[in-house]
């Protein structure tokens, strides 16, 4: 007898990618999922995924996944657990949070959580938790915040020319990101606009990276300086007469005053700056003056640095230069954050937020549960955690901290998770979670323009449970259920969001998959205006008081006083000095994501291991060869592994790519002890990628 043919159903995928991509899921005959595929149905999916999650079944049903409640029995990271009831560990967890409360004060306690389901339901539920008891707040500060101020600052507005319009430009700058790696349809769109349109490819990055492999032209500088480039440029637009005047009249706050500031920034002075030649900014200069139809895809790498914003602004003001906004294929586009809209007061609790209690930021959970008191803002330690959906023991920067803070015997940590991660390792309480294609969610893309639906697919095995449950459940037993967010099931969430959205109701999303939101090409291009007040692109932001989305705490941090008034290169960057002659920068792992998928065989086969790329030149200054044991460090910390010789980046720069767990390690201390957590100007962040290290043999 022949086998039943799989079948197919849909689903989105719920990482932390701006691709978020529409799946394809293959049901086997016996109840499992097969393999994942993109939808070719979706215009911005196009069919397309990547090898990580097309082979998402070894996560599945990966015999490492968390299948029981457990109670810590051992010392604090000796792991030692033992199993017990779901009812026992969140009766246990709310009799420890009760305690906490009573001796400490509501704001002891911090839900802490971040983006390993984007969800909308699944994550922010912790939210309406956190809201519903008055717990501390969290600032969110990992990963968007330089990105977004520096783009809003010139455009007023999270959005852009739809990204499916790269397939019809006549050049795309990939600048910052690593598409390849890191969101694999921006090469879908890219590709084609080459092989139909000969459309030439630009990437800039500060290694040659598979995308850049890929590329016409790549532009290899030195980190953090970004903006020298883009000022080089605009000097050559305006010195060349390559600007379009009058688009710069309309729609720009000051051109004439960027054109004189931009007199002495030529690119023999950003050549010094970025490590290019000269010769080199001229010609793609030249391209993007003359291409009228370049696509800017601006990503969020560059941003990672103490300059990050500034850095952002400045390529995005390129585009204001040339005019490209104006047509089809053309213009600057980031994120599509503003186009979406959504009222989550449901799944939130908004209406219970008291915006007076201190939000706490995600970076600085190291100094925090080690007292500093700043980072508390003068208020409680924290006393408890509940931490769902982030892995702060691998990716939260200034590690060695971390690991003291959570190594505290008098930190009540729960951690709902998928798997033994370094940051369950550390818990009084781990609880299990169920994965994406087992519970309903609602996700958006923010490098694309699509809300789509991921419902539930298959039955989790016995034990998992999803958010919500243990939000909910939680809730009910610290007697702080009154918000009606907490009597509805997922489905009724995602209904009510998208009705008091005005999308239309679950069951229509059931049928369509997923909606279309990109607005039309005069709101996506700004035809009639900037996202400011006056309409204008701001070449000369306030960044002191710039409408960022990213600013709960209100007033600007870190040196923001500094900041350039108009585009510039800002020295503001971890530089390196005699004692540490490398700038490291953390890119991410083809076959990561973050932390995920570092519990997969296949992931862990394809990287190999933690290694240290640089210049065989450089190596050879410090004695150290190919293959070589070595140790990396700074004031915060030192880690040991492995050298690779790269030949294809600035000398002084090395690269290691991949947040591997700690114990992969020689040492077990991962490649966070060296980055640093002091919020970047203006409006926070951590500067992942702007790190001087030493490093020599051992
Ligand atoms: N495979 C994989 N995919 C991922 C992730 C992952 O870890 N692995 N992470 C996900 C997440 S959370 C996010 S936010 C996105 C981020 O995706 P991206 O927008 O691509 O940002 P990054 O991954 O930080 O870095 C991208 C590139 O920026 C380069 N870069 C670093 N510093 C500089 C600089 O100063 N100048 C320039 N020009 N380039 C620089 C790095 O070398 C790297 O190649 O990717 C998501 N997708
Ligand atoms: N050195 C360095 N560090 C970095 C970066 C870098 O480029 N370099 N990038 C930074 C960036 S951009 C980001 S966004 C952060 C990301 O940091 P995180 O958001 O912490 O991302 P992950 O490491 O993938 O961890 C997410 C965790 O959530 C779990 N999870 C997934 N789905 C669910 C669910 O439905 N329920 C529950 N309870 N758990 C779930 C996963 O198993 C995983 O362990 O890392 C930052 N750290
Ligand atoms: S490219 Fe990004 S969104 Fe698409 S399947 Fe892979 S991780 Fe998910
Ligand atoms: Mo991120």
């Amino acid at each position: 007898m022949n086998k039943p043919l799989p079948t197919t159903t849909f689903s989105a995928c719920p990482h932390d990618c701006p691709s978020t991509c529409a799946l394809d899921v293959e049901l086997l005959s016996d109840g499992k999922i097969g393999r994942l595929r993109g939808s070719s149905l979706n215009s911005y999916t196009a069919g397309v995924i990547c090898a990580k999650v097309a082979r998402y079944s070894e996560r599945l049903y990966h015999p490492d996944r968390l299948l029981k409640p457990m109670r810590r029995i051992g010392l604090k990271g000796e792991v030692r657990f033992e199993e017990i009831s779901w009812d026992a560990a969140l009766d246990l967890v709310a009799e420890n949070f009760l305690q906490v409360e009573r001796e400490h004060g509501a704001q002891s306690i911090w839900p802490y959580h971040y983006a390993g389901t984007m969800g909308m339901v699944q994550r922010d539920s912790i939210h309406r938790f956190r809201h519903s008891k008055g717990y501390s707040l969290q600032f969110d500060s990992f990963c968007t915040n330089m990105a977004w101020t520096g783009y809003v600052a010139g455009t007023g507005k999270l959005a852009g020319p739809d990204p499916r319009e790269m397939a019809v430009s006549d050049q795309i700058v990939i600048w910052g990101t690593n598409p390849v790696a890191t969101q694999v349809n921006v090469m879908t769109h890219a590709i084609a606009a080459r092989k139909k349109r000969g459309a030439k490819i630009i990437v800039v990055d500060v290694y040659r990276t598979q995308t850049m492999k890929q590329a016409d032209i790549g532009l290899v500088l030195r980190p953090g300086t970004d903006a020298a480039l883009a000022c080089a440029i605009m000097h050559v637009l305006f010195r060349d007469n390559l600007a379009d005047r009058d688009y710069l009249e309309k729609y720009t706050d000051c051109p004439a005053e960027l054109e004189a500031h931009l007199q002495t920034r030529t690119p023999e002075w950003a050549a010094k700056i970025t490590g290019l030649d000269v010769s080199q900014i001229e010609e793609v200069a030249k391209l993007i003056g003359v291409v009228k139809k370049t696509y800017f895809r601006l990503g969020y790498g560059f941003t990672r640095s103490r300059n990050g914003a500034v850095g952002m602004h400045a390529a995005a003001s390129i585009g204001a230069v040339t005019g490209c906004w104006q047509y089809e294929g053309g213009g600057v586009f980031h994120n599509n954050g503003a186009i979406y809209d959504l009222d989550k007061s449901r799944i939130e609790a908004s209406d219970l937020k008291d915006p007076t209690i201190r939000a706490l930021d995600q970076s600085l959970v190291g100094r925090i549960l080690t007292g500093d008191k700043d980072a508390l803002f003068g208020g409680p330690e924290v006393k408890a955690m509940l931490v769902q959906n982030t892995n702060p023991m691998s990716v939260a920067p200034e590690q060695e901290l971390v690991r003291q803070g959570f190594a505290r015997e008098d930190l009540f940590t729960v951690v709902h998770e998928q798997f033994m991660t370094e940051t369950a390792q550390m818990a009084d309480v781990v609880l299990p979670a169920t994965q994406f294609l087992e519970h309903d969610d609602v996700y958006k893309g923010g490098g694309h323009q699509h809300l789509m639906l991921g419902p539930k697919i298959v039955d989790p095995p016995e034990g998992p449970k999803e958010n919500i449950f243990v939000v909910n459940e939680l809730a009910k037993r610290l007697g702080a259920t009154d918000h009606p967010g907490f009597h509805m099931t997922s489905h009724e969430h995602i209904d009510w969001m998208l009705q008091h959205s005005g999308y239309g109701t679950l069951e229509e999303l059931e049928s369509g998959r997923w909606i279309d939101l990109q607005p039309d090409f005069d709101t996506s291009h700004f035809i009639k205006g900037f996202g400011h007040a006056d309409g204008k692109f701001h070449f000369k932001p306030d960044w002191g008081r710039s409408n960022a989305p990213n600013k709960p705490l209100g007033s600007p941090m870190g040196p923001w006083n500094a900041m350039p008034e108009l585009p510039d290169q800002w020295d503001a960057i971890e530089a390196a000095d005699s004692e540490h002659p490398f700038r490291l920068v953390t890119a991410p792992a083809r076959s990561f994501l973050n932390s995920t998928f570092n519990e997969t065989d296949s992931g862990k086969k394809k990287e190999k291991q933690p290694e240290i790329w640089l210049r065989s030149e450089d190596a050879a200054r410090f004695g150290i060869g190919d293959g070589d044991q070595v140790k990396m460090g700074n004031a915060r910390g030192v880690v040991t592994l492995h050298a690779r010789f790269y030949e294809d980046l600035t000398p002084g720069t090395v690269i290691s790519e991949g947040i591997w767990p700690n114990e992969a390690f020689t040492d077990g201390k991962g490649i966070n002890t060296l980055t640093g957590a002091d919020p970047v100007a203006p409006y926070g962040g951590a500067a992942f990628h702007d790190t001087a290290v030493w490093l020599k043999r051992g």
